[in-house]
């Protein structure tokens, strides 16, 4: 069976999760391609999804005791894996935010299980500048928990500043943080998987001149 990066990147291409073309990101910058998790829209998609994140995690060794998903697009990804590692025999907790502070009913803005003490893994889309992820580590600090990893299935290997600093975003945030960030696959795997499949062969003298405008070197 193919590792865990090819599995995740021929899933992603079939669900078109994973398209190419010309993207406007966050950042404003213009990419040739684009990674959509919210286009994981069906249960059987979401499971294999699910059993890469899996298989990444549990590759790396990271220790952890809950998942967390940032809304939005972390929550059905968090979710589906808990029931990963369910059927895996690991019983884990799960949690997520709401984007808007509720002041009725049960009130606030953390919903699940309770983050006081354990040791969180947020398990989130992608990573570009990492201003996404830094956000849900202050959530999770803010709610009493012990961030203690990070998992995405796609990490765009950007530089925040290229002019200045060839380390990628999650290279940073791993280094500031002190936590592994565990990728289910790269743009190099992505570049890597476009050499050995013909039928995208097309995209990837774009792919290389984006790497090369905004690409970390790490
Ligand atoms: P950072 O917060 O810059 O790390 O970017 C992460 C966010 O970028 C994601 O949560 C998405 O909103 C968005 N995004 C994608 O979903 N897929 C991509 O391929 C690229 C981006 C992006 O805008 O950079």
């Amino acid at each position: 069976m193919p590792d865990h990066r090819t599995r995740f990147l021929q899933l992603a291409l079939r669900a078109q999760a994973l398209r190419f073309g010309e993207f406007t990101l966050k950042s404003g910058r213009l990419s040739p391609y684009f990674f959509n998790a919210g286009l994981f829209n069906t249960g059987a998609g979401l499971a294999e999804l699910a059993v890469c994140y899996a298989d990444a995690v549990d590759a790396d060794g990271v220790d952890f005791d809950l998942l967390f998903g940032p809304a939005y697009k972390g929550i059905p990804l968090a979710t589906a894996l808990a029931c990963e590692y369910a059927r895996r025999g690991r019983d884990l907790p799960v949690a997520f935010n709401r984007k808007e502070a509720k002041s009725h009913g049960e009130g606030g803005h953390l919903i699940g299980a309770p983050l006081d003490g354990r040791r969180v893994l947020i398990v989130d889309d992608v990573i570009t500048a990492g201003t996404a992820i830094r956000e849900a580590l202050g959530i999770i600090r803010a709610g009493g928990g012990l961030p203690a990893g990070i998992v995405i299935a796609l990490d765009r290997q950007e530089a925040v500043d290229p002019a200045t600093s060839r380390r990628s975003a999650a290279e940073s945030v791993a280094i500031e943080q002190g936590l592994p960030v565990v990728r289910v696959a790269t743009l190099d795997d992505l570049l890597a998987f476009t050499a050995s499949d013909s039928t995208l062969a097309g995209h990837r003298e774009r792919l290389l001149a984006y790497r090369e405008a905004y690409g970390s070197l790490t």
